[in-house]
């Protein structure tokens, strides 16, 4: 593991494109933001921040735990071409007095393509999302029509290129 790598080091968000099935996928699981509330109901792929000294893989599996009660299998990171922007500020909660997004800079995101593994008691949006939903892929570019977050528009080109329009 570099030091790049590290959540003290980059600032850096993980997310996964959570596939019903790896090999031959036909829905991607698309969760809904419940805030801040410009962007409450836009979609995000699910993850979150790297903690210090935690591995990005690491981080994914806890995120997706803590936020949806979802464990994943991961299967190859997704490459995603452009650097990513995420702006948005540290520790940003439903409770928090935070200033709105866009406020911070400088975050990496790294990305990888999941089949679920389990679903746990929450199974379900939890604080972090209004609403889960298992978007079809047929065909992959109707993704692009969602209202997704702008930070992870080039995440949905790469999944759309990687999967095959
Ligand atoms: N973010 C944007 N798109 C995503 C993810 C997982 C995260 N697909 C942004 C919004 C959050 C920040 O990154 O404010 C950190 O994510 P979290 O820890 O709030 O889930
Ligand atoms: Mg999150």
């Amino acid at each position: 593991m570099s030091d790049s790598d590290t959540g003290r080091a980059s600032r850096l968000v993980v997310a996964a494109a959570v596939l019903d099935h790896l090999a031959h996928p036909t829905t991607l699981l698309c969760a809904a933001r419940s805030y801040p509330p410009e962007h409450a109901g836009q979609f995000e792929l699910p993850g979150g921040k790297v903690e210090p000294a935690e591995r990005p893989e690491q981080a994914l599996a806890r995120e997706l735990d803590e936020e949806i009660g979802l464990g994943v299998r991961l299967g190859p990171e997704l490459v995603v071409p452009r650097q990513l922007a995420v702006a948005a500020p540290p520790n940003s909660g439903p409770g928090d007095d935070a200033p709105a997004w866009p406020a911070m800079h400088g975050f990496r995101m790294r990305v990888w393509l999941a089949e679920p593994a389990y679903l746990g008691e929450r199974g379900r949006a939890g604080g972090d999302h209004q609403r889960l939903e298992w978007v079809r892929l047929d065909p992959p570019d109707q993704l692009r029509r969602l209202p997704w977050l702008e930070a992870d528009l080039p995440i949905i080109d790469a999944l759309v290129g990687a999967l095959g329009r």
